[in-house]
């Protein structure tokens, strides 16, 4: 069956991204939980897929804000739009104290199994919510940072919190985060102030069920199939006001508006109808894309444009 992709590419032709946009590896989700339980989920932003060995993509903590990255070459091929769960390999069932197995769960979500054995020097994998976690490519003197949670040289003690807010270091310390959608390219550069909010959301700890997929605007639609793809119509468009209809002979079930720069800006789920009436936030004038999702699971999508 053709299967239509609606990549980075095809926004790229209604919508203006920046260059740096969808075209490479994000850490996609970050789980530092009980025990062992240690995952990372890498993402292909991108319209090709990745080759992680092949680009010589590493894995990288720092210590306690020691600032010395530890790196683990990885490898594996990352299909456009899909995902890659990488976990802490403690599996002997049985392990106990620093040995206990990981969670079946984490276990049964997991591609590639990394670290088995602890060494202080040489341990990049046993982040605890105070060391900066990094994903490099490259080597020598072409080696660059694709991604990073954290800020390097800094020692948070727990983990990181909201700045102002010293009560929540358990964003980074036993937690799983998930990359907002509307993240569209790593981190490259340690933040002078690293507040995990502003690209994560945090669900609570030990929470596996989110590893093995993730919803990015780079790929809002992967998996859409052609042939059933239905019909909707956004009316009136373009528009004066934040305000507009989407109708459909199909019932829907969610919608999410994206703007040029990749921003989700209104979403809403587990609605169900033939009719929905939309009011945007206060948003600036410009070309927004309206996906929706119908009963069936398939997705479409509609240029709309605020004048
Ligand atoms: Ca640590
Ligand atoms: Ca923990
Ligand atoms: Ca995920």
């Amino acid at each position: 069956m053709k299967t239509i992709l609606l990549t980075s590419a095809a926004f790229a032709l209604a919508l203006s991204l920046s260059a740096q946009d969808c075209g490479d590896i994000i850490i996609s989700e970050y789980v530092e939980a009980s025990s062992n339980n240690k995952a990372i989920e890498l993402y292909n932003a991108s319209d090709a897929p990745i080759d992680l060995g092949l680009g010589n993509y590493q894995f990288g903590r720092e210590r306690n804000g020691n600032g010395i990255p530890m790196l683990m070459p990885i490898t594996g091929i990352i299909q456009p739009g899909d995902v890659r769960v990488f976990a802490l390999d403690k599996r002997n069932p049985d392990g106990t104290g620093l040995e206990a197995p990981i969670d079946a769960a984490l276990e049964a979500a997991a591609d590639t199994f990394v670290n088995p054995t602890y060494i202080e020097t040489n341990s990049p994998f046993y982040f605890n919510g105070d060391d900066a976690f990094y994903l490099t490519k490259g080597t020598g003197a072409q080696q660059t940072l694709v991604d990073m949670i954290g800020k390097t040289a800094e020692d948070p003690g727990g983990g990181w919190s909201v700045p102002g807010d010293p009560n929540t270091s358990w964003w980074t310390e036993d937690n799983t985060l998930i990359r907002k959608p509307s993240v569209l390219q790593g981190v490259t550069m340690s933040p002078v102030v690293f507040d995990p909010s502003l690209q994560w959301d945090s669900l609570p700890n030990n929470t596996f069920d989110s590893l093995g997929f993730h919803r990015c605007a780079c790929h809002l639609t992967i998996g859409v199939k052609e042939e059933i793809r239905s019909a909707f119509s956004v009316f009136p468009n373009p528009i004066s006001r934040g305000e507009f209809a989407v109708k459909s002979s199909k019932q829907m079930t969610s919608f999410v508006v994206i703007s040029g720069s990749g921003q989700v800006v209104r979403e809403r789920e587990f609605i169900n109808g033939s009719y929905i009436s939309v009011e945007l936030p206060e948003v600036a004038p410009g070309i927004y894309m309206v996906v929706v999702e119908f009963e069936d699971g398939t997705h479409n999508f509609q240029k709309l444009i605020y004048r």
